[in-house]
């Protein structure tokens, strides 16, 4: 399928999504967010992927959602049309994992859609921000929301109500991103990581990531115990008999995602 805004391709199990309006620094126009949601329920539906991830440039990952798109919209206007909401939300709902590899700017819409996504990898160059009160308006798609249960209430008020951006280190050390890597090579680096999940059951990482998230909707005693019954749950898997009759034979598992 031929996209304007994106760049798809398949690496072995993975699936690589990467947002290319290099001259917007990838701003998300509604045209970029369709043609996302596109290539995901895409990805989703293909029996032989098992990761996906989604990338910018070197320069950016996105510099937000795109302001010269939004500027002129009355409140009536974003409110009749429920401005830009079901396109944006396609990210969540994927049930394979997700990693949103982040080099240069991830700002506004562009943190959030990183945040959407399962882990975060930065290149040493990411920068994070939410600077949409320097635009009088707030974040829209998650950023008051997700960056507080990640980073913290006092972090995600100095983001959102100064503008300002934190470096990747900043972000590791706050718990946003899972990993730095060298900007060198990003790519290689986070192919590695993905390439790692892409080798696991698939069934196995559906059920993994949704009890991860679990974590986020309900109590401590509630997760738990979505999590013990999932658990009993891989027992009836041949992927789960397979892993364990690897170990103990001492060979790699060959999963069927059965
Ligand atoms: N929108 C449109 N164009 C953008 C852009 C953006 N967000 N960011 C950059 N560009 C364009 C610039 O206008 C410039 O275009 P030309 O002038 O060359 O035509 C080109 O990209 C290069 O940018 P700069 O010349 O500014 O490059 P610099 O390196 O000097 O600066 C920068 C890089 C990232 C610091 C700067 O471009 C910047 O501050 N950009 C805006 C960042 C920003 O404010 N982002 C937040 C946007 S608001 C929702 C979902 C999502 C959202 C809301 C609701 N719902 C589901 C309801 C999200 C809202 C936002 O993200």
């Amino acid at each position: 399928m031929a996209y304007e805004n994106i760049l798809v391709d398949r690496k072995g199990a993975v699936g690589i999504v990467t947002l290319n309006r290099p001259k917007a620094l990838n701003a998300l126009c509604a045209a970029l967010i369709e043609e996302l949601g596109e290539a995901l329920t895409d990805l989703e539906g293909d029996d032989a992927i098992r990761c996906i991830v989604i990338t910018g440039s070197e320069k950016a990952f996105a510099a937000g959602a795109d302001i010269k798109e939004m500027k002129d919209k009355s409140y009536a206007d974003v409110l009749d049309e429920d401005f830009i909401t079901g396109d944006w939300e396609v990210v969540t709902r994927c049930r394979k994992p997700t990693i949103a590899a982040v080099a240069g700017f991830a700002l506004g819409g562009g943190c959030e859609i990183a945040m959407m996504c399962d882990m975060i990898l930065a290149a040493e160059t990411a920068k994070f921000g939410q600077p949409e009160i320097k635009l009088g308006t707030i974040p829209g798609s998650g950023g008051t929301q997700r960056l507080t249960r990640s980073v913290g209430k006092s972090l995600a008020m100095y983001l959102c109500l100064t503008g300002d951006m934190i470096d990747a280190e900043t972000a590791l050390r706050a718990g946003l991103v899972a990993k730095v890597l060298p900007a060198e090579g990003f790519l290689d680096a986070v192919m590695k990581v993905a390439d790692a999940v892409a080798g696991h059951s698939l069934p196995v990482l559906r059920v993994c990531k949704e009890a991860v998230n679990v974590a986020y909707e309900t109590t401590l005693a509630e997760g738990v115990r979505f999590e013990r019954r999932v658990f009993h749950g891989t027992f009836a898997l041949e992927d789960r008999t397979e892993g364990m009759e690897a170990f103990a034979a001492k060979r790699k598992p060959d999963f069927k995602h059965r």
